[in-house]
C-alpha cells in the first residue's frame, strides 16, 4: 500500500481525501497556496507546504511546484482531487515520469478522454449507445455538412473536441444557420482550447443529466455503482444531485450498467470514473467521460456503502478491487445539496469571513466541509464551501432529513445557497422526481 500522499487540492475534497488517507494509515501532505494556510485539512495533515500564491495558475496548477513538493516530502503519491490538475494528462504524465503514483488512471486514458471526439468514438467502439452525429470531426465541405445535418435532423448541436462541461457548443435550429455556426464555434474552440475540431450531435431537447460510476483496476476488470441524476443545474453548474435516479427501473440500470463495464474492461480502466449521459425518452446517450472522482461522489457512497476515495487509493496502490459487482446493491435514496458562498438568486459570489457555523446533524445526516466559525472564505477559487448530503431508506425520507438538516444548518456572516435549497426540497416537481436538465433555469424565470 502506498505509504504518503500528495493531497494536491483544497477545501472539502482536500479533507475528504485525507480522512480517507487516516483510515487506511497512510500519511498526509497538504500543498496549500499563501491564503489557505489556515484550511482545515492543512491543519490536520501530517505535513503541509506552501505551494504559491493566492492566484491557482501559481500554486494548486503549478506543476513544478506541486511535484516539488512531492519530492521535498519523501511522498510516494499524488491525489488530484477534483477541478485543477485532476484531468491534465501531461500532470499525470510528469507525476509518473518523477517515479510517483497518480491516483487516477493512465495519462493515456485521460488524454483520449479529454478530446470529446476520440472519447465518443472510443465508447461507440466498445457499445456503448451515443447520440446520432457525425461520427468524428466535421470536414470543411459545406455541401458535405448540410447533408449531413439533413440526415441527423434539425436540431442539431455543435460541439468542440476540446470543449466539455459546457463549453465550446452551439445549437442550430434550421439549416440557414449551419454553416455560419459551424465556422463561429470553430474560431471559439481555436481561440479557448487551441483546437479547431468541431463535431456534431442531434440536439436533445428535453433530456435529464444520468451518470455512470464505474471503478477499474487498470489490468482488465471493472465494476459500476449505479447512477446519479444530476438534472438540477444553472449555466451548467450542479445545484443538486441524487442517487439513484428516480424512474430508472433496476433492468435499464443493470443493462447501461454493464454496457459502461464492458466498455472499462476493454480500455483497461484503471480508477475512479463516470460516465455521463443524456437520457430522453427511455433511452441512454452517452456525451462525455470524466476521469476524476466527482464533486457529487458521496450520494454513490451512501446508497452502496463503498468509499469511493478509498477505492481510488487501493487501486493506485496496485490491489485488485474490494468489491465484485454480485458485492454492489443500491439500498436507499440519497441527495446532495451543494452548498456555495454565493447570492442564493443571483448567483453572484459572495467571499468573506464565517462569523458563525452551526453544522446539522442526525440519521442519515452526512457533511462534507472544510468550514468552521471565523473561517474566511477567499476570492480566489470556486464558491463551493460545503455539501449537505441526506440518505434515507426512501427518496422521502431523504427529503425530509435534508429538509430539517436545511432548517439546522447556520452559516453567518457570507450569503450562501441554503435558501435556494429550502425552496427546492418544498417545490413539487422536485418532490415528484425526474425534472429535465432545463427546469431550475425555467422555475427561476431565466427562459
Ligand atoms: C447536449 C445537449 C443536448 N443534445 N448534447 C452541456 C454540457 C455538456 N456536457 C453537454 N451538454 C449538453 N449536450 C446534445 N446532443 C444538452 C446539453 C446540456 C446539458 C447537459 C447536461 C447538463 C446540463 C445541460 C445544460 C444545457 C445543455
Amino acid at each position: 500500500m502506498i505509504g504518503k500522499i500528495v493531497i494536491a487540492n483544497r477545501g472539502e475534497i482536500a479533507l475528504r481525501i485525507l480522512r480517507a488517507c487516516k483510515e487506511l494509515g497512510i500519511k498526509t501532505v497538504a500543498v496549500h497556496s499563501s491564503v489557505d494556510r489556515d484550511l482545515l485539512h492543512v491543519r490536520l495533515a501530517d505535513e503541509s507546504v506552501c505551494i504559491g500564491p493566492a492566484s491557482p495558475l501559481e500554486s494548486y496548477l503549478n506543476i513544478p511546484a506541486v511535484i516539488s513538493a512531492a519530492e521535498v516530502s519523501d511522498a510516494t503519491a499524488i491525489h488530484p482531487g477534483y477541478g485543477f490538475l485532476a484531468e491534465n494528462a501531461d500532470f499525470a504524465e510528469r507525476v509518473e515520469q518523477s517515479g510517483f503514483t497518480f491516483i487516477g488512471p493512465s495519462a493515456e486514458t485521460i488524454r483520449i478522454m479529454g478530446d470529446k471526439v476520440s472519447a465518443i468514438k472510443a465508447m461507440k467502439d466498445a457499445g456503448v449507445p451515443c447520440v446520432p452525429g457525425s461520427d468524428g470531426p466535421l470536414g470543411d465541405n459545406d455541401a458535405t455538412n448540410l447533408s449531413l445535418a439533413r440526415e441527423i435532423g434539425y436540431p442539431i448541436i455543435i460541439k468542440a473536441a476540446g470543449g466539455g462541461g459546457g463549453r465550446g457548443m452551439r445549437v442550430v435550429h434550421s439549416e440557414a444557420n449551419l454553416i455560419s455556426s459551424i465556422n463561429l464555434t470553430r474560431q471559439e474552440a481555436k481561440a479557448a482550447f487551441a483546437n479547431d475540431m468541431v463535431y456534431m450531435e442531434k440536439f436533445l431537447e428535453h433530456p435529464r443529466h444520468i451518470e455512470i460510476q464505474v471503478l477499474g483496476d487498470g489490468k482488465g476488470k471493472a465494476i459500476h455503482l449505479g447512477e446519479r441524476d444530476c438534472s438540477m443545474q444553472r449555466r451548467h453548474q450542479k445545484v443538486l444531485e441524487e442517487a439513484p435516479a428516480p424512474g430508472i427501473s433496476q433492468a435499464a440500470r443493470d443493462e447501461i450498467g454493464a454496457t459502461c463495464v464492458a466498455a472499462c474492461e476493454r480500455i483497461n480502466y484503471r480508477g475512479a470514473g463516470t460516465f455521463e449521459f443524456l437520457y430522453e425518452d427511455g433511452r441512454f446517450y452517452f456525451i462525455e467521460m470524466n476521469t476524476r472522482i466527482q464533486v457529487e461522489h458521496p450520494v454513490t457512497e451512501l446508497v452502496t456503502g463503498v468509499d469511493l476515495i478509498k477505492e481510488q487509493i487501493r487501486i493506485a496502490s496496485g490491489e485488485p478491487l474490494s468489491y465484485s459487482q454480485e458485492d454492489i446493491t443500491l439500498k436507499g435514496h440519497a441527495i446532495e445539496c451543494r452548498i456555495n458562498a454565493e447570492d442564493p438568486y443571483t448567483f453572484m459570489p459572495n467571499p468573506g469571513l464565517i462569523s458563525y457555523y452551526h453544522a446539522p446533524g442526525g440519521p442519515g445526516v452526512r457533511v462534507d466541509s472544510h468550514i468552521y466559525s471565523s473561517y474566511q472564505v477567499p476570492p480566489n477559487y470556486d464558491s463551493m464551501i460545503g455539501k449537505l448530503i441526506a440518505y434515507g431508506n426512501s427518496r422521502e425520507e431523504a427529503i425530509e432529513r435534508l429538509h430539517n438538516a436545511l432548517d439546522e444548518i447556520v452559516i453567518d456572516g457570507i450569503k450562501t445557497s441554503i435558501p435556494l435549497h429550502h425552496d427546492l426540497v418544498r417545490d413539487p416537481n422536485f418532490r415528484q422526481g425526474g425534472t429535465n436538465i432545463h427546469y431550475l433555469e425555467k422555475k427561476l424565470g431565466m427562459d
